[in-house]
């Protein structure tokens, strides 16, 4: 079996090379020729614990090959970007251009997914739309369905094989197919539903997770201004059997929970009340840290600030919608001090001199803890002595 993936990022590249050393025969498009060259050569162009080592096998057994036009398959999957634009309003032209793209190459029997998280109505007003302008009979012929994906970046690769997984076909038959496929290769269980309810499913998780984490966002507030440790206080509520309450940090970052629930306030702004307000709410958290920054810079004349972490989470290397990022920008914008920045999952950086954690600290007035990174989690309150801790994780104790 044949199948082709389009777009080789964070989440078609762990997909083609898993199916490759399956025994399929995979085939990756990307626009990128620096991506498409690195990956006929064995390597990767992201971070992702053992992605390395199967991209490599899959490649050196020939079953994983790359190039930046499609070829004809029996499977077509669509692990494209759909970011925003302005206004958080859907940006779809990469789903569109894909499947514009591979449109020429599909063929009678063949089935096409589409991965990439996506509003409600994508999979058959976009992709279904578009293959049945190119003249193929969708639905009898062409089987076309909506699998999200739900992995969590770090754990991409267990997951992609552990977790469940929902199939929404355009119609009874194509989620019937795409089911038959997913079960070659996931342990998790694979749901059947309808394309809508399958794009719906996926936004919800997200916006499930931003709302809590609002939640907790919303409390670190409340208890800054009543004078209450927040992580106590969470520890505490957590004891009840009933209540679970996430961790408030520096706002939340990532491509996914911080884009996706606007995919659900855009078609339904008057009823997605809630899962707007979580979204600013979360927005608004670097800014909060920013003045709680600026307070403490004003207690010295020329103050130095520390910053540990740059990723957008906890132990890995992405920068993509980062909070921290936003935070030390801003602060190096607006001249609040001298920056020193430690990121212990990066080498280097295009903006920032980086440093060991160790220096950053010793040379800082004030140190800015963003991301709770294994290395600062070993840090204890007479590390900072003499040093005012803005500690926006909860990790110093
Ligand atoms: N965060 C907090 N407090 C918390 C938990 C997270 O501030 O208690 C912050 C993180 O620091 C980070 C952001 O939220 O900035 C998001 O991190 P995350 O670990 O919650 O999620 P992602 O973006 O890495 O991956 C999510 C996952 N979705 C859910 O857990 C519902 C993953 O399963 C999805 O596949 C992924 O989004 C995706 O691709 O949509």
């Amino acid at each position: 079996t044949k199948i082709c993936v389009i777009g080789l990022g964070y989440i078609g590249l762990p997909t083609a090379s898993l199916l490759g050393t399956k025994g399929y025969d995979v085939f990756g498009v990307d626009t990128s020729e620096h991506v498409v060259n690195t990956i006929n050569q064995g390597k990767i162009h992201i971070v992702e614990p053992d992605l390395d080592i199967l991209v490599k096998s899959a490649v050196q057994s020939g079953k994983l090959t790359a190039g930046l036009e499609p070829a004809e398959a029996d499977i077509f999957i669509l692990a494209v970007p759909t970011p925003f634009k302005d206004d958080h309003i859907p940006d779809l032209s990469y789903v569109e251009a894909a499947t514009h793209k591979i449109a020429p190459y599909v063929k009678p029997g063949n089935i096409v997914i589409l991965e990439s998280t996506s509003p409600v109505g994508t999979t058959d007003e976009v992709v279904a739309k578009i293959l049945r302008e190119h003249g193929h009979k969708v639905g009898s012929e062409v089987f076309v369905s909506h699998c999200p994906e739900r992995v969590l970046p770090g754990r991409i690769l267990t997951e992609l094989v552990e977790n469940d997984r929902i199939v929404g076909g355009i119609n009874a038959i194509s989620t019937e197919k795409t089911i038959e496929f997913y079960k070659t290769f996931v342990r998790g269980e694979v749901l059947a539903t309808d394309a809508r309810t399958a794009e719906m499913s996926k936004l919800t998780e997200n916006s499930f997770r931003d709302v809590n984490i609002a939640f907790a966002n919303e409390l670190s507030f409340i208890c800054d201004k009543e004078n209450i440790n927040v992580w106590d206080l969470i520890k505490l509520a957590n004891r009840h059997p009933r209540v679970n309450i996430l961790q408030p940090g520096p706002g939340v970052g990532g491509h996914c929970i911080a884009v996706d629930p606007w995919f659900i306030v855009a078609r339904a702004p008057a009823q997605a009340r809630l899962i707007r307000t979580a979204r600013e709410v979360n927005d608004s958290k670097p800014h909060w840290v920013i003045d709680k920054v600026k307070a403490s810079a004003n207690k010295f004349k020329n103050p130095v600030i520390g910053c540990l972490g740059l990723a957008f989470k906890a132990d890995v290397d992405d920068l993509r919608e980062s909070p921290s990022m936003e935070i030390v920008k801003q602060i190096q914008a607006e001249n609040i001090g001298q920056v020193l920045v430690c990121e212990p999952n990066l080498e280097s950086h295009k903006d920032f001199n980086l440093l060991p954690y160790q220096q950053v600290i010793e040379q800082a007035d004030i140190v800015l803890l963003l991301v709770d990174h294994k290395p600062f989690k070993n840090l204890k309150a007479v590390d900072f002595k003499e040093k005012i801790l803005i500690d926006t994780r909860g990790i110093i104790a």
